[in-house]
């Protein structure tokens, strides 16, 4: 709490793709947002504020977060990319950010995971929150680590850590693997706000998805929790298909819930893949 009473809620990669998607509805249920990224997003909203960091550098992740009550970490790279830049933005930056919110006495942090700790998971299977991680990508195992960090930081030090496994953020799903995994912008901050307000939150994995007749996931524990979707991936069901004409076959990722995802660098037998 700031000492006007108003909560410090701490968003970080608000300048990246879902945070640009997300602000205005977030500014709207929490006024005076603080924001945080490497640059400046653009047009400032009113009660919005900046502050720069680099998740790299323990320094500047303290200096931002402290006096927050919670932080919503969307930071980091987002898609898969070199070790190197995996490492030091995905798990040393997720590990300043975890850090530094213990330090800074943070109540509720909520993690922007991806669907990507479980891309191996065939599209034939509906698959909980409780499996084993399948990543399919060093992106998708930075995802996974962050779930971990965040078990280990609820755990050991009382933090509430949701975990929101989001598929894919827009207006609409963009080819026919996103009518399984689509997520409105809405119905995405319908779960961080079930991150930052739920009493009864200790740890959780959530699936980010709408309402998808399509899904590969269970996320009775979302809905246990309040979450009422209300976007429906089938009323994009034209667009998507004809998308995917536009795409084409892809023998190995359109097995598997994360798509190209998983083909990327792949040399391995396609039956021998995931579980
Ligand atoms: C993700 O995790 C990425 O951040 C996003 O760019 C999309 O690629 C998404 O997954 C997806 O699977 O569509």
């Amino acid at each position: 709490m700031s000492s006007n009473g108003t909560r410090r809620i701490v968003l970080t990669g608000a300048a990246g793709g879902i945070g640009t998607m997300t602000r205005p509805l977030l500014a709207k249920l929490y006024p005076g947002l603080i924001l945080s990224d490497k640059v400046k997003p653009r047009n400032l909203l009113p009660g919005e504020t900046f502050v720069k960091a680099d998740l790299t550098r323990p320094d500047q992740v303290a200096a931002l977060l402290a006096g927050a009550d919670s932080v919503i970490h969307l930071g980091g790279f987002s898609v898969e990319g070199p070790w190197k830049t995996i490492l030091n933005a995905n798990i040393i930056g997720c590990y300043n950010l975890f850090e530094a919110a213990r330090q800074a006495g943070v109540k509720r942090v909520i993690f922007a995971s991806s669907n990507h700790a479980v891309g191996f998971y065939p599209r034939k299977r509906k698959i909980g929150t409780d499996v084993t991680v399948r990543p399919d990508s060093r992106y998708g195992v930075s995802k996974a680590f962050g779930e971990a960090l965040g078990a280990l930081y609820s755990d050991k030090h009382g933090m509430t850590v949701t975990c929101i496994r989001i598929g894919n953020v827009g207006p609409r799903p963009l080819d026919v693997r996103r009518l399984s995994i689509w997520i409105s912008p809405e119905d995405l901050v319908q779960l961080f706000r079930i991150g930052l307000e739920h009493p009864r939150i200790r740890y959780e994995i959530l699936y980010g998805a709408s309402d998808n007749a399509a899904s590969w996931w269970d996320n009775s524990r979302a809905r246990a929790l309040g979450y009422r979707p209300k976007g429906k991936g089938e009323d994009h069901r034209a667009h998507a298909e004809a998308e995917q004409k536009k795409i084409g076959r892809d023998p190995i990722g359109d097995r598997f819930q994360g798509g190209t995802f998983a083909t990327a660098e792949f040399t391995n037998d396609v039956k021998r893949a995931g579980p």
